[in-house]
């Protein structure tokens, strides 16, 4: 599929959806759910299934589970609560195994965040790129309940030697276009030991306040605040603690982009997101009336460093005027902005730029960095509209 969104594929989807949702609304709350009604989203693939968000669409600081974009690269695994175990095992003083009750029994936490997949934004590289072409909206902030991964850590006694920790999914396949995997791999990502006792590093069970969805990881899933949201594995059924640097196929050759150390170019993993700002509102292509304000409505979001302003041009980057950041900031959420447009009283086509900066004074590039790949897609994006 390459993102349309028909009536006809919409339609077809929401069958199964319903479908399946009927057939498991006769368990327990803490059974696999799909989303309850997916309309609000566009359908980049169906197997597996990838979901986008319509980011014109965006109203309010948490997006609703239904309207989440859903990223994901093999088939959805089916877990049985009954027989799923969060195993803690590699460089710990004793290994784990948790079951669900047992992981729900632990001090738990609710905050906030915002994930992006590092492939957000691909649909508006050229030359066009391969791989899933994402417009704006593989990006969302839900508020998350878990456990801090670093309590679990504790409760299994990490070792000395140990440097990273590896995530591991329920989910399985092999790659079989290059790059290829080497065989069947699970999805799974590391964390440098540092990044892993973070307080905004959770194993989480609910999503605003319900459990998880089949799409977004039923029944557990990782939080990593501020890094990109291929880190925030789905399905986790294994957390292993390593003392050698962890060369997975989804961080070594996927999800890595082109650092240079002493100018020679090294395939390194993406980690920490970008600082960003989106512009909702006026869509791409929308008719905005000439003469008269206009409310610019959008998002911006840095990584593991609050966003400190945005600005938005109106002709094409010779002017920069401030927006305002609306409520208050919000640790590893996006902050909403708006600005006040006064359109121009003559017709014809005019070109909007939003501009975030983060509180450690970085901002975004003028194009696109091609060591990055096709991730870590932060450049200053136009949204062209029409006056008239
Ligand atoms: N097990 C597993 N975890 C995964 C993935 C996956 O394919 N399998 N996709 C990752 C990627 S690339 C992203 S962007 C986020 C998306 O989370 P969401 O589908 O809940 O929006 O999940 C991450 N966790
Ligand atoms: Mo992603």
């Amino acid at each position: 599929m390459n993102g349309s969104h028909g009536t006809a594929d919409r339609r077809d989807f929401l069958g199964g959806m319903a479908l399946a949702a009927i057939s498991t609304s006769a368990s327990c709350a803490a059974d696999q759910q799909s989303i309850a009604s997916p309309t609000g989203l566009i359908i980049r693939e169906k197997e597996p299934v990838n979901l986008e968000f319509p980011f014109p669409s965006l109203r309010g600081p948490i997006t609703p589970n239904n309207e989440f974009f859903v990223r994901t690269h093999f088939p959805m695994p089916v877990i049985d609560l009954k027989t799923w175990k969060l195993t803690v095992d590699g460089e710990v003083e004793q290994q784990l195994t948790l079951t669900y009750d047992e992981l729900l029994k632990l001090p738990s936490k609710t905050m906030p965040a915002l994930l992006e997949c590092a492939g957000n934004g691909r649909a508006q590289l050229v030359p066009k790129a391969k791989g899933l072409l994402w417009d704006t909206g593989a990006v969302g902030t839900a508020e998350w309940t878990g456990v801090p991964l670093s309590t679990v850590l504790e409760k299994a006694g990490v070792k000395k030697d140990a440097i990273e920790v590896i995530l591991q999914g329920a989910d399985t396949g092999e790659i079989t276009e290059e790059p290829k995997s080497p065989g069947a791999i699970h999805f799974e990502r590391s964390l440098p030991l540092a990044k892993a006792m973070k307080p905004e590093v959770f194993v989480a069970y609910k999503m605003n306040g319900k459990d998880l969805t089949r799409e977004h990881g039923f029944p557990v899933r990782a939080i990593v605040g501020g890094w990109y949201g291929m880190a925030s594995v789905k399905w986790l059924t294994r957390i292993t603690a390593t003392a050698t640097p962890f060369e997975g196929f989804w961080q070594s050759l996927e999800y890595a982009y082109w650092r240079r150390e002493r100018g020679r170019p090294t395939l390194t993993p993406v980690t920490e997101m970008q600082v960003k700002a989106q512009i909702a509102r006026p869509a791409l292509s929308e008719a905005v009336p000439m003469g008269k304000p206009y409310r610019v409505f959008g998002a911006a979001w840095g990584g593991e460093t609050e966003v400190a302003k945005v600005e938005i041009s109106t002709d094409g980057r010779k002017s920069w005027a401030a927006a305002k950041l609306l409520g208050d900031a919000v640790p590893f959420a996006w902050r909403l902005w708006e600005y006040q447009w006064d359109v121009p009283k003559i017709p014809g086509r005019c070109s909007l730029i939003a501009r975030a900066t983060d509180a450690k004074g970085r901002t975004q590039p003028e194009k696109h960095d091609k060591e990055r790949r096709t991730y870590m897609i932060n450049f200053m994006a136009p949204v062209d509209v029409e006056v008239g």
